[in-house]
């Protein structure tokens, strides 16, 4: 075996570290936080002592710089507990990666020290009740008042929304031109929870995602300092996009991870279970699903862990690598839990085992940071490009 398909010792370091993490103060509480609907601030706060809060933050300015292969790394040993927990993670380190790639110095000073430490938690907000999926019609609008912007408007289905505390925001500063209306009049800025005019909708009601509170964000006014955008004006929505190629990558891993535990499960489950005077995993049925998964599983790891090393390597066609992986790890992921479910037979479908969780769980990441149409979308584009 060559080095090229297998992890490196620094890597399975990393990967042990998390995994460890994820069983001592993830994994036995995972149940709880779903059925309670908490969001565990303290677990969060506890992976960032572990350099998680900023895994591909530079080390120039204090994260720890790693790969994008070593942060699908720690999602999926994370999701192995818990599945919103380590995409509540990757979405602060998406978040932070943006203000450190293209946020000035002075931005950067005022805020990565505590999104480092997770003192500070981030969200990411992009989707606005009239544009999903056409995220570059939105609508949010901040207008230059001296040394600030004055924003107005709301976003949709923000996680971490009422408990985080900074909103890595994309909003409209173009003219009112068929140009300023497109991607070319988005900007990226910084919005803190407490600035006047910020205000959060109810915690939205779901089907899974539970330790993870959504929300809207409304901004009624809000002045935000000038020296608060990542980046420059007009240059937010191609930054809101590259730090998707990352995030994308990360719930792909999510996916994995939930369904590797689920795969997991059911060996476990299927040797133990007697059915007809002998174990279900006996039957041949059973031995071919079980195979079958663990195929599959595999294969969407290996692209997944192929599309992280491209958008580490900044590789042009890490897009789309992004889009195939993250569309092909999280449809083989709900797919492998379906199947595990089946294998529990009636008992897969109670709160006594964890599966029905991770089914509920990794429904949504075939829908979020781009629905799996979106990222079709995106492949067959370069595939047809001229
Ligand atoms: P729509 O865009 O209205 O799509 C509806 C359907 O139409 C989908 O099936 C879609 O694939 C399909 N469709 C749309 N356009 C096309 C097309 N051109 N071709 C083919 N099919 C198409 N957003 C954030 O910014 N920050 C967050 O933190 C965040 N967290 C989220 C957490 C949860 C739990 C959820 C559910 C969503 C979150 N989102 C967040 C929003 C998420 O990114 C959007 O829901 C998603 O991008 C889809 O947008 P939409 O829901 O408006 O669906
Ligand atoms: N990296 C760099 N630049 C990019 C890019 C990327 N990944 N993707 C697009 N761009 C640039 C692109 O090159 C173009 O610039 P230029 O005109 O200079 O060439 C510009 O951005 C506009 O791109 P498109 O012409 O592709 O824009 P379009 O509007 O046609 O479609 C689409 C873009 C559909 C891919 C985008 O709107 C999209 O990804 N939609 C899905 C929205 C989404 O993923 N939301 C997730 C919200 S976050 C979330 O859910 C969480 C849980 C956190």
């Amino acid at each position: 075996m060559t080095d090229q398909f297998d992890l490196t010792e620094d890597q399975r370091a990393i990967q042990d570290m998390a995994r460890k993490f994820t069983a001592d103060a993830i994994t036995p509480h995972a149940a709880e936080w779903d059925e309670q609907h908490h969001f565990p601030r303290d677990t969060v706060k506890a992976a960032a002592e572990l350099g998680f809060g900023a895994i591909y933050v530079s080390g120039e300015s204090g994260g720890i710089g790693l790969g994008r292969l070593e942060s699908a790394l720690i999602m999926e040993a994370m999701a192995y507990g818990c599945v919103p927990t380590s995409a509540f993670i990757s979405i602060h380190n998406m978040a932070s990666w943006m203000i450190d790639r293209f946020g000035g110095q002075t931005v950067k000073d005022k805020y990565l020290p505590s999104l480092i430490s997770m003192d500070l938690i981030a969200s990411y907000c992009l989707t606005e009740p009239s544009s999903g999926s056409d995220a570059a019609a939105l609508k949010t609008r901040a207008v230059r008042d001296g040394d600030h912007y004055v924003v107005n408007g709301s976003k949709q289905f923000i996680s971490g929304a009422g408990v985080n505390d900074i909103y890595v925001t994309m909003v409209r500063t173009g003219p009112n031109t068929p140009e300023g209306n497109g991607p070319k009049g988005i900007t990226c800025m910084v919005i803190e929870k407490d600035m006047p005019g910020v205000s959060f909708g109810a915690k939205e009601r779901k089907l899974g995602w539970n330790a993870s509170p959504t929300a809207g964000v409304t901004f009624e006014n809000v002045r935000v300092p000038v020296e608060n955008i990542v980046g420059g004006e007009g240059e937010g929505f191609r930054i809101a996009m590259m730090g998707l190629d990352g995030g994308r990558l990360n719930i792909g891993a999510t996916s994995l991870g939930g369904a590797q535990r689920c795969l997991d499960e059911a060996v476990k489950y299927t040797k133990e279970r007697q059915q007809f005077g002998k174990a279900i995993a006996d039957f041949q049925n059973t031995q071919f699903t079980l195979a079958d998964m663990a195929t599959e599983l595999e294969a969407a790891r290996a692209l997944l862990y192929l599309a992280a090393a491209k958008v580490s390597a900044n590789a042009p066609d890490k897009t789309k690598f992004a889009a195939m992986a993250k569309r092909f790890a999280t449809d083989t992921g709900s797919s492998v839990v379906d199947r595990a479910l089946q294998l529990h037979g009636g008992y897969g479908y109670l709160k006594d085992y964890p599966i029905e969780r991770f089914w509920r769980d990794l429904r949504v990441n075939s829908i979020l940071e781009g629905t799996n149409q979106v990222m079709r979308m995106i492949v067959g584009r370069e595939l047809t490009r001229q």
